[in-house]
């Protein structure tokens, strides 16, 4: 763990106007800006809740796939989704950590988490019913979790930047296997065809609305396209995911459950796109603000998980203490 006296946030520059334009003239031109870096306080918050709510969504999104690992049909699938799971516990990992060399503590953003102040993605509060939602998850989440992810690799503060590209390779890797395994159903029995169906009908648009609110009601998008946290719009990266994954469910010879899914040829500046119906945003902020169908479920099994493992915790830092007194006596002894 980084230790928070070397980071910036004790040790606070002056914003005066001449900091700011040196600051985003190093971002203008591309530089990375690393934990150490002095960096407007705006800036490190803004990192804070976006790489924390990031990780949080790895964490909470483990749980409704978990729920599957013992129930998938066959030995081959239980080894994918078992990987896949341990996988997202690893980005959540990386992720707390690239938060934690901003100057905050693991164990601060699992109580903002716990207490509801921070947010997670809207997608992990819906259930996960049948052996297809697995299919889905893989095929639409981790589709839009890498449309999203991507730019992110560029994304100006380093340790966020480069954690990105391994998630990014896994997340290629999750999505393929949601994408088979939708195959598989869609050219199987007719109920299993159907589960396919409704699977992708339950998850398309809480899919679309993973990239937040419209760009007009985004609160923070200009202000982190400015600092190159943020690469594209939420509307641009939705616009984008609808594009891609039109083609993959007509493929699949599934249907798209949205009536105003239209191909318009003057769309993305001539090049061709979909328009799409409206997203239900009344929805999305309930979901957004624990009201959805799995919140209080899954911020009790995170909290039931918290408290499970204090004395992990309480075991470790007691271990830590002893390694340090170990290793101060014997510097001392060889002095
Ligand atoms: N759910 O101003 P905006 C995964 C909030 S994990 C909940 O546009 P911003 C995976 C937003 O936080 C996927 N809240 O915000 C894991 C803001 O509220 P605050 C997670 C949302 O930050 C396991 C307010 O709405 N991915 O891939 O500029 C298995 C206004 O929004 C949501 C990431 O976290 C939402 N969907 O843009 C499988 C990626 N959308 O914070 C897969 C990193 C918006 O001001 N994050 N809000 O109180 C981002 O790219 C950006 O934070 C977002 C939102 C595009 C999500």
């Amino acid at each position: 763990m980084y230790s928070q006296g070397l980071i910036g946030a004790d040790d606070k520059p002056i914003e005066n106007e001449a900091f700011v334009a040196a600051f985003q003239a190093r971002i203008d031109a591309e530089e990375k800006i690393e934990p150490n870096d002095p960096m407007p306080e705006a800036y490190r918050k803004t990192l804070v809740r976006q790489i924390g709510q990031h990780a949080h969504s790895e964490i909470v999104g483990m749980l409704p796939e978990g729920n599957w690992i013992t129930r998938a049909p066959t030995l081959r699938r239980k080894l994918a989704l078992l990987a896949k799971v341990q996988d997202e516990g690893g980005h959540g990992l990386y992720l707390y950590s690239a938060a934690e060399t901003l100057g905050v503590s693991r164990e601060q953003m699992t109580e903002e988490l716990l207490s509801g102040k921070a947010k997670y993605s809207s997608i992990f509060n819906y259930p996960t019913p049948t052996w297809a939602d697995i299919g889905a998850i893989g095929w639409l989440v981790d589709g839009a979790a890498i449309m999203n992810q991507v730019p992110l690799c560029r994304c100006s503060f380093g340790p966020y930047a480069r954690a990105m590209v391994r998630v990014c390779r896994e997340e290629s890797f999750h999505q393929r296997q949601g994408y088979e395994l939708m195959m598989a159903l869609a050219e199987g029995s007719p109920e299993q065809k159907e589960m396919a169906q409704d699977a992708l009908n339950r998850w398309w648009w809480p899919s679309l609305m993973m990239f937040g609110p419209h760009d007009s009601d985004s609160t923070n998008s200009d202000q982190s396209m400015e600092w190159k946290i943020k690469r594209f719009t939420n509307d641009e990266l939705r616009q984008k995911f609808v594009d891609a994954t039109v083609v993959q469910a007509e493929k699949i010879g599934l249907t798209i459950p949205d009536p105003d899914l239209k191909w318009n040829p003057e769309k993305n500046d001539g090049a061709g796109g979909y328009d799409f119906g409206p997203i239900d945003w009344d929805e999305f902020w309930r979901v957004v603000k624990g009201g959805g169908p799995m919140n209080r479920d899954r911020i009790s099994a995170r909290k039931k998980a918290w408290d499970d493992g204090a004395w992990v915790r309480e075991a470790a830092n007691v271990f830590a203490d002893k390694q340090r007194q170990r290793a101060e006596a014997a510097k001392m002894a060889a002095e």
